[in-house]
């Protein structure tokens, strides 16, 4: 391939990784920095877009700007519109590498392509202002990132045959729903318990029965309960306006809203045991203010709710029998319920966005799907949390190797293009420790939480331990009479596992808890009988549907990388880029790019879009497709070394090349469109 290296790349740096001479892991990453000091902070590999957060505005986020720098969506897009085929985008990077504003401006850039006209504004309008809803409940500041997502979004946005948005589905995965209780040192709750607080006029939190001051509240932790850069009595107004737009009533916010005071009153309940005749501790509520509040608040029967803090049913062969709950299993319950309350709110109103923005199913007709989760995180302290996330962001980069490198590389293979092997880390190994159906960490856990017994959370890992020993990815210390090497250097109760992305240690406390995470059925019973309308659809019988996630089948991928760890400006950490470049698999990637083909089609599609270029093959060309392919491409002097003919297939380098080719054939139909006006003008 011919590289020109102008004056200019010289400075900035080239924008496509393919283009970079020489390609080494040095000059790799001296291309990232010198585009970064430049504010370029998009670059190429092909169709995937590196992304490095400036951790400040440019500007270049205006609606005329956004088409102009991100060249790659452009090309996502007009697949879509042109080839007839889903497009999916998925965005990937650690914690704050700024996946989730990468994902708002894929959707800003639908929103500046496409459409004009009052109903299409509208539907962009209301699929933009999602976003500051959903980040209210489902973001928190984390010590990673002030903004960091706690649930994984999954968004498709659908279009109609001109290419314009007709409306939105959203879907969504785990919330960490522990953060509404807990959360570790230095971090926040979700956004919205703050926004409330602070941004709500006094008569609301009157109604609501609620202080401003955040201080009374146990499931807000105070050290950091202020963020520096963040205004939440702004953001209250920017989501109650969001909420507006995206169709919420005013009776919806407000019941909304008095879910999440219930909440913050439920944390503030609190137990003190009560001796019985038997010998056991039985839990009663301190002091029932709070309490009662919060039955107000939900139209629940104080009487209801204060027994199930007492009293447990379990059924007993066709019996039900009553134990009653000590100190520790009351606050337990009560955890539960204020987790499992905050979750079903959440998924609520991810299930009510979509009623807004749904689209008219008779006039679909293709989606382009975009992809968000939490990113890869290593804490000090790593718990469960840590662990389904960090295992999401793993099965994500097995999506991403097995697009870009192995099934890219196959399919040379299997259509006979001259290719040589690149060699990379398949991280597909890793993904089968964590989730095999028989001996993967999780069916363990399971395993462990329906074991009847005494089952704790040190029996669970000394299963991991029998199991696993020999996993080149997992380490622990062992039990006495392992066989296996024993690596002392890890504390108690902990195992670490060498992901992808690095090494974490992950502290067993807790997982079975979570991995159970027991509401008793009094409480869920207790929820469905308020007069809460909101509360009744939030706790129905049985579980609520789960969705799964289905990927279009063509996709395009933004990595983002993070530059410091410090979530500052202007500083670009060499050391932290490269590890972030190296377990990407960056390099692999640019050398699959740079020795492969951007583009490709079967035979028969590709001569049946473009034969209208050629005078041979239009208007039929009579024999294989494959030779029409041949003499349509030459007579339209593609360069011969532009394509490569696989055994079905068309293979094309560039995608200007396709570019140009569709521009031809647009061209030509509207000359066709002219001349068949002209003979019916005639005609009358
Ligand atoms: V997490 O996995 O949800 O914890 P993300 O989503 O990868 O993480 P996010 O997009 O939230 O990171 O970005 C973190 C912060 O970096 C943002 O709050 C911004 O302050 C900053 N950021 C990220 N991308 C950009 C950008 N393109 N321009 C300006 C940015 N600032
Ligand atoms: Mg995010």
């Amino acid at each position: 391939m011919e590289v020109k290296t102008s004056l200019l790349d010289n400075m900035i740096g080239v924008g496509d990784m393919v283009l970079l001479e020489p390609l080494n892991e040095d000059s790799f990453i001296e291309n990232l920095r010198k585009r970064f000091d430049h504010n370029e902070i998009y670059t190429y590999i092909g169709s995937v877009v590196i992304s490095m957060n400036p951790y400040r505005s440019l500007p270049i986020f205006t609606p005329e700007k956004v088409e102009e720098y991100l060249p790659g969506l452009d090309e996502a897009y007009r697949s879509l519109r042109d080839q007839d085929k889903d497009q999916c985008i998925l965005i990937t990077g650690e914690s704050g590498a700024g996946k989730t504003e990468a994902s708002k401006l894929v959707m800003s850039y639908v929103a500046a392509v496409c459409g004009r006209g009052q109903e299409v504004n509208k539907v962009k309008e209301q699929l933009l202002q999602s976003n500051p809803v959903l980040e209210a409940f489902g973001n928190a500041k984390t010590v990673r990132n002030d903004n960091s997502s706690r649930f994984g979004k999954y968004m498709d946005i659908e279009f109609d045959f001109k290419g314009d948005p007709l409306g939105g589905v959203i879907s969504n995965y785990l919330l960490e729903k522990s953060r509404v209780c807990k959360q570790p040192r230095g971090e926040r709750n979700f956004h919205i318990f703050y926004q409330l607080l602070s941004g709500a006029s006094g008569d609301t939190l009157t109604k609501l029965k609620l202080d401003r001051d955040f201080s009374k509240y146990n499931y807000l932790s105070l050290d950091s309960a202020t963020v520096n850069g963040l205004d939440d009595a702004a953001s209250f107004r920017t989501v109650r306006n969001a909420m507006q737009i995206v169709g919420f009533m005013e009776d919806e916010v407000q019941l909304v809203l008095e879910l999440v005071a219930a909440v913050l009153k439920l944390g503030n309940i609190e137990f003190k045991p009560e001796s019985r005749v038997n010998g056991f501790d039985e839990s009663r509520v301190k002091d029932k203010n709070d309490l009662k509040e919060m039955c107000e608040l939900l139209g629940i029967e104080q009487s209801v709710l204060e027994r199930a803090f007492s009293y447990r049913t379990v059924e007993a062969k066709m019996e039900k029998v009553s134990t009653t709950l000590n100190v520790a299993q009351a606050y337990y319950a009560r955890d539960a319920l204020a987790k499992n309350l905050y979750s079903r709110l959440f998924s609520w109103l991810v299930t009510r966005i979509n009623e807004s923005i749904k689209a008219q199913a008779k006039t679909r007709h293709k989606v382009m799907g975009v992809l968000d989760i939490y990113g890869f995180e290593i804490f000090e302290d790593n718990s469960f949390e840590q662990f389904i996330i960090n295992y999401c962001n793993e099965k994500l980069q097995q999506i991403f190797i097995e697009l870009t490198l192995r099934e890219e590389q196959e399919e040379y293979v299997r259509e006979g293009i001259e290719w040589t092997n690149i060699e990379y880390f398949n991280n597909a190994i890793i993904c089968d420790l964590i989730e095999n159906n028989q001996n993967g960490i999780l069916a363990m856990l399971d395993e462990e939480c329906l074991r009847p017994g005494t089952v704790t959370d040190d029996t669970f890992l000394d299963k991991l331990n029998t199991i696993c020993a020999e996993h080149q990815h997992f380490e622990s210390r062992l039990s006495k009479n392992s066989k296996f090497l024993t690596d002392h250097s890890l504390p108690h109760s902990c195992f670490r596992i060498q992901h992808y992305a690095g090494k974490v240690l992950y502290r067993v406390e807790g997982f079975v808890d979570k991995n159970n995470d027991l509401l008793y059925r009094d409480l869920s019973q207790a929820m469905y009988k308020a007069t809460h309308s909101l509360m009744r659809q939030l706790f129905p019988e049985g579980n609520p549907a789960k969705v799964n996630l289905k990927r279009p089948p063509t996709a395009g991928t933004v990595l983002c990388i993070k530059p410091n760890d410090k979530k500052a400006a202007h500083i670009f950490t060499d050391s932290l880029v490269c590890h972030q470049v190296r377990y990407l698999g960056l390099m692999e990637n640019v050398r699959v790019r740079r020795a492969g083909y951007a583009f490709r089609q079967p035979y028969e599609p590709c001569l049946e879009r473009y034969k209208m270029l050629c005078k041979q093959t239009w208007p039929h060309w009579r024999g294989p497709a494959r030779d029409g392919v041949e003499v349509l491409l030459t007579d339209c002097s593609v360069p011969a070394e532009e394509f490569a003919y696989g055994r079905s297939k068309i293979f094309i380098r560039n995608p200007r090349t396709l570019f140009t080719l569709e521009e031809r054939r647009r061209a030509c139909l509207e000359d066709l469109a002219t001349l068949i006006q002209k003979i019916y003008r005639g005609w009358k």
